[in-house]
């Protein structure tokens, strides 16, 4: 209103208005709000333009030189680069600053760095202080609501290979013809949006790469994002047990869109550090899985190599009732790994039909990364006289930074970017994150219950969906 009233106005009246602000401003305690109506906040996405006449400067500390203010605009969920002022020419010690923002849901990433990354989640006036030397600029960004409201859910699947298992060309169904491409469209069928469906990534190693269609920000103190699975926990299991029941770990790695080509890139990977990427000795049932003859080491430069199995025929007279006798292939996939390691896959009298995945050529599939310990410990009570044997795997879980590890209400089911850390274990400071790839984690079989492979459903962006849950370091 006012600023209109200046513009229509007459020369003489633009100058007594600007003598009222003056006025006003010097009258005020507060920090004074400039406004310079000579100054729109619409011109600028340039930030290094010269400071063309810079100000009298009479009210800057006397040994601090004047810039001008910069301005960016940018949308909502939407990476900005903060390139370092142009005043800053000769300095290389660059430190940015938040003054004031309007929510708590933004990022301001590399603040030691000539070169910022900013991203919010709600829109308005966002004002940073960026020093060197000892000038003193502010930034102001503007961030404004996107064209379209983006999606709080997955929205396009990249890739998706699962290693051989029990529900593999089942979830996602299988159909004859289908090559890999069909099965990663069926993947993004299954995956996108907020009604989705489980899919399995089979036994260890498989995997599924998606993205969401905003940058999700990676909230100080805060989880930010959430894949759903199909976890729970059980009532049975010792007394004082720590959480269990079907747990099984899928590996988490992330990645921004660095290059801006709206796709995942090999260099663009970081590895969220779940509570045992390292050790698994702080997890709760280490213990007891050490006592039971588990092997609980992490190995991170894991791979393994699944065979073709020879044939789909049951050989051995499997009995659906008997927990004893649930295999109707005993040594079905062959499997080797780098460490000297081999043995069978088994397939089991529930499910008949092929584990490997039937629309790969190849005779050999091989993954690569993070083997988590064994987690599963069978804790069915043998009793004399009442059976033969009772058999009942308990798949502990891992404490935090997992996929299908918690059940989806849980808290610790939900993800912290700030967990990230780049290929030499070292903590990143990423604005949000665009990609997410779960691989699952856990090579091991339960008994009846069959190989740990992980499920995937719904993936959730928590501060879109207003959900805060705080996170948590060792
Ligand atoms: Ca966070
Ligand atoms: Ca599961
Ligand atoms: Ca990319
Ligand atoms: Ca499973």
């Amino acid at each position: 209103m006012r600023r209109k009233d200046i513009a229509i106005g007459s020369r003489q009246n633009m100058l007594i208005v600007l003598l009222l602000i003056a006025v006003l401003i010097g009258c005020s305690d507060e920090e004074p709000i400039v406004t310079s109506p000579e100054v729109p906040d619409t011109e600028i996405e340039n930030p290094d333009k010269e400071a063309e006449d810079p100000d009298t400067g009479t009210e800057d500390p006397a040994d601090s030189p004047s810039v001008e203010d910069i301005n960016y605009e940018t949308k909502t969920f939407t990476l900005l680069t903060l390139e370092k002022p142009s005043y800053f020419a000769s300095i290389d010690d660059v430190k940015w600053n938040v003054i004031s923002s309007p929510s708590e849901l933004f990022r301001i990433s590399h603040l030691d760095a000539q070169t910022a990354m900013f991203v919010a989640a709600n829109e308005g006036e966002y004002t940073l202080k960026v020093t060197g030397g000892d000038i003193e600029g502010k930034v102001i960004v503007s961030v404004a609501k996107p064209n379209k409201q983006p999606s709080p859910y997955i929205s396009k699947v990249f890739d998706y290979m699962p290693a051989p298992g029990q529900f593999v060309n089942k979830l996602p169904e299988y159909e004859e013809g289908d090559t890999h491409s069909d099965m990663v469209r069926k993947a993004n069928e299954w995956l996108v949006g907020k009604d989705a469906w489980t899919i399995t990534l089979g036994g260890w190693g498989g995997y599924v790469v998606f993205g969401f269609d905003h940058t999700i920000v990676n909230v100080q103190g805060r989880r930010d994002f959430r894949i759903n699975g199909n976890a729970f926990g059980s009532a049975i299991g010792r007394p004082g047990a720590p959480f269990g029941g079907s747990c099984e770990p899928g590996v988490i790695m992330v990645a921004y869109d660095k290059n801006k080509n709206a796709k995942p890139d090999d260099d663009e990977w970081y590895e969220i550090k779940g509570s045992a990427n390292f050790s698994a000795e702080s997890e709760p049932w280490y213990d007891i899985a050490l006592e039971k003859g588990k092997d609980t080491q992490v190995i991170r430069d894991y791979e393994m190599i699944y065979h073709r199995p020879s044939s789909e025929e049951q050989n051995i007279e499997a009995q659906p009732d008997n927990p004893n006798s649930f295999a109707s292939i005993q040594n079905y996939i062959y499997w080797e790994d780098n460490k000297n390691n081999s043995g069978y896959k088994v397939k089991n009298v529930y499910y008949n039909q092929s584990y490997y995945p039937a629309w790969v050529e190849d005779d050999k599939l091989t993954f690569n990364g993070i083997r988590l310990p064994e987690n599963g410990i069978n804790e069915g009570d043998h009793i004399p006289g009442m059976n033969d044997a009772n058999v009942y795997f308990v798949l502990y879980g891992f404490r935090y930074g997992y996929a299908d590890n918690y059940p989806n209400i849980h808290d610790n089911s939900a993800i912290d970017i700030d967990w990230a850390i780049d290929k030499e274990g070292n903590r990143v400071d990423l604005p949000g994150i665009d990609f997410v790839k779960i691989y699952n984690g856990v090579n091991q079989e339960n008994g009846w219950l069959g190989e740990s492979s992980t499920e995937v459903e719904r993936g959730e962006d928590l501060h879109l969906l207003g959900k805060s849950i705080d996170t948590v370091f060792d």
